[in-house]
C-alpha cells in the first residue's frame, strides 16, 4: 500500500480488520487479580503479544528504543526484510539492517514477525523486469534463502503481503508474480514451510476487516481451499489500517477466520483521529481481538505518531511524538487487562492429514504417528513420538516410503537413508521423553506419501 491522501481515505472508508496468529500454546498468567502496566505484559496474560513496527534507523533514538523495549512483546520490520531489502542484486543477498532489528528484538526477549517474502510492491528493480519461470524460479529461491537464513528466529512470516485487489471483484491483483499463475501462493506456502517449518506461515493483506468486503470474502475463500488441499498456512493477518472508525462486523472477520483453523493477527494497526474518539477505536479493537480465542496478538505499525507512515496527515498511534501515552494507550491497557488473565484456546490442527497410528506402546515403547500435509509431487510429514508406560531415553522412528519417494529435509531428528526405509532418531534435546508425554519431529520429501507407516522403537 503506498502513502497517498488517497490509499489513507480509502483506508478510511473502507478498512476494519484483525488478525492474529496462536501457537495453541499460551503463557500462564502468574497472578489472577492484577492488572498489567505495559502493553506487552498486559496481552501476555491471556497469552498474547502486543508488537510494534520498528525501523532500523531509529534505533539509536533513546526515546524511541525505550518505549519498544518497555511496551512491546513482538517486533516486525517496517522495511528492512522485504524484498527490495533483502535481495537488491540478484541471488546478492543483504541482511545487515534486519538483523539490527531482529537482533535488537531477540537480545530483549521479544518474537519477530517477518515481514515480508512475497509482495509485488518494493520489488528489488531486477525482479521488477521479470516474468514467468524465470520470476517464479526467482520468488522460490529468494523465499529459501531468506526463511532459511532466519530460520528459528521467526515466530511468524508474512509469507504472501496483499496479493488480493481492491474494489468488488473478491479476486486476485494484477501483478507479475501474479501472472507467473494462479498457484504462486500456495508455492510461497510450500517453500517457506520447508525453509523454516518452525515458523507460522501468515497471508497479510488490508481492507479485509470488514466481513461484508468482498476482497475479505476472496481472502476467506482461499484460505478455506489452502486448508481443504492442505496447502501450509497457519495465520491470516488483518492489516488494520483504519480511519476514525472500526467496522461494525470487525470481530465477525476475526472469528470467521478463526473458525477456518488459522490464528487472526492485527498486524499493522494504526487508527485516525484523537483523544476519545480515537481512544475508543483503539479500545474496539483490542476488545475484537481478545473476545476470539484464535486472535493471538496485535501490532501497531509504528511507536510515536512521528513514526508513522501516516504522519503529518494522521496521528495515529498509541504514543505521541515526544512519546508520551496517549488516551488511546490506556484504552488498549484497559482492554487487555479485562481480557486477562485467560489463555486462548489450544486449538486442534485441522490439516487435510492422515494420521496413522502404528504400535502399541507398552512398558518402555512408543507410538509414532504421522500427519501428513501433502500436494501434487509431495509431502511434509510431522510425526509424533509418544513414550509408553515407562520414559524414553531415546527413540528411533522409521518409515518405509513408497518406491520414487525421497526425504529432502527434516528437523528435531536426525536421519539415515534418503529412500525406502529411512530411519529418524533423536536429537540430544528430545530424546528423553516422560512416561504418556510426547515430542514431534517432521520431514519434508518429493513423491508420494501413500502408505506412509512410521514404527517407533526405543533406544
Ligand atoms: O510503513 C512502510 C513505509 O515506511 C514504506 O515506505 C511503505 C512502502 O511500501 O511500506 C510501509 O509499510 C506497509 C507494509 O509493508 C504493508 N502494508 C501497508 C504498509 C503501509 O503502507
Amino acid at each position: 500500500m503506498k502513502l497517498t491522501a488517497k490509499s489513507v481515505s480509502r483506508v478510511v472508508l473502507a478498512a476494519t480488520l484483525i488478525a492474529t496468529t496462536t501457537g495453541g500454546v499460551a503463557f500462564l498468567a502468574t497472578t489472577s487479580a492484577s492488572a498489567a502496566s505495559t502493553l506487552g505484559a498486559s496481552a501476555a496474560q491471556s497469552g498474547r503479544y502486543y508488537g510494534a513496527a520498528v525501523a532500523a534507523g531509529r534505533l539509536g533514538d533513546s526515546t524511541y528504543v525505550g518505549l519498544l523495549n518497555r511496551e512491546f512483546d513482538m517486533v516486525t520490520a517496517e522495511n528492512e526484510m522485504k524484498m527490495d531489502a533483502t535481495e537488491p542484486n540478484q541471488n546478492q543477498f543483504s541482511f545487515a539492517n534486519g538483523d539490527r532489528i531482529v537482533n535488537h528484538a531477540l537480545a530483549q526477549g521479544k518474537r519477530v514477525r517477518g515481514h515480508t517474502l512475497a509482495w509485488h510492491s518494493q520489488q528489488p528493480r531486477w525482479m521488477q523486469g521479470m516474468e514467468g519461470s524465470a520470476l517464479r524460479s526467482a520468488l522460490v529461491n529468494h523465499i529459501n534463502r531468506v526463511a532459511s537464513y532466519y530460520r528459528g528466529k521467526i515466530y511468524a512470516w508474512d509469507v504472501v503481503n496483499e496479493a488480493f485487489a481492491d474494489g468488488g471483484s473478491g479476486g486476485r491483483r494484477d501483478s507479475n508474480l501474479q501472472r507467473t499463475g494462479n498457484d504462486w501462493i500456495e508455492v510461497a506456502f510450500r517453500t517457506a514451510r520447508a525453509a523454516d517449518p518452525g515458523a507460522k506461515l501468515c497471508y497479510n493483506d488490508y481492507n479485509t476487516d470488514s466481513w461484508a468486503a468482498a476482497k475479505t470474502q476472496g481472502v476467506y475463500r482461499m484460505v478455506q481451499d489452502f486448508k481443504a488441499r492442505g496447502v501450509p498456512i497457519d495465520c491470516v493477518g488483518l492489516q488494520s489500517h483504519f480511519g476514525t472508525s472500526i467496522p461494525g462486523d470487525y470481530q465477525t472477520t476475526i472469528q470467521r477466520f478463526a473458525v477456518l483453523g488459522v490464528d487472526v493477527q492485527i498486524t499493522e494497526l494504526d487508527i485516525a483521529g484523537s483523544g476519545a474518539q480515537q481512544a475508543d477505536s483503539y479500545r474496539r479493537v483490542t476488545q475484537a481481538c481478545v473476545a476470539v480465542a484464535r486472535c493471538t496478538g496485535i501490532t501497531v505499525w509504528g511507536i510515536r505518531d512521528t513514526d508513522s507512515w501516516r504522519y503529518p496527515g494522521d496521528s495515529p498511534l498509541l504514543f505521541d511524538g515526544s512519546g508520551n501515552k496517549k488516551p488511546a494507550y490506556n484504552a488498549v491497557l484497559d482492554a487487555l487487562n479485562a481480557a486477562g488473565p485467560t489463555n486462548p484456546t489450544t486449538t486442534t490442527t485441522t490439516t487435510t492429514s492422515t494420521t496413522t497410528t502404528t504400535q502399541d506402546p507398552g512398558p518402555g515403547g512408543c507410538t509414532a504417528t504421522a500427519s501428513l500435509n501433502t500436494w501434487n509431487g509431495g509431502f511434509v510429514a510431522n510425526i509424533k513420538v509418544t513414550a509408553g508406560s515407562s520414559a524414553l531415553n531415546g527413540w528411533s522412528v522409521s518409515v518405509s516410503l513408497p518406491s520414487g519417494t525421497t526425504v529432502t529435509n527434516q528437523w528435531s531428528a536426525n536421519r539415515s537413508g534418503t529412500t525406502g526405509t529411512v530411519t529418524f532418531t533423536n536429537v540430544d534435546y528430545n530424546g528423553s521423553v516422560a512416561a504418556g508425554q510426547s515430542v514431534e519431529f517432521g520431514f519434508q520429501a518429493t513423491g508420494s506419501a501413500t502408505g506412509l507407516s512410521p514404527t517407533c522403537s526405543a533406544r
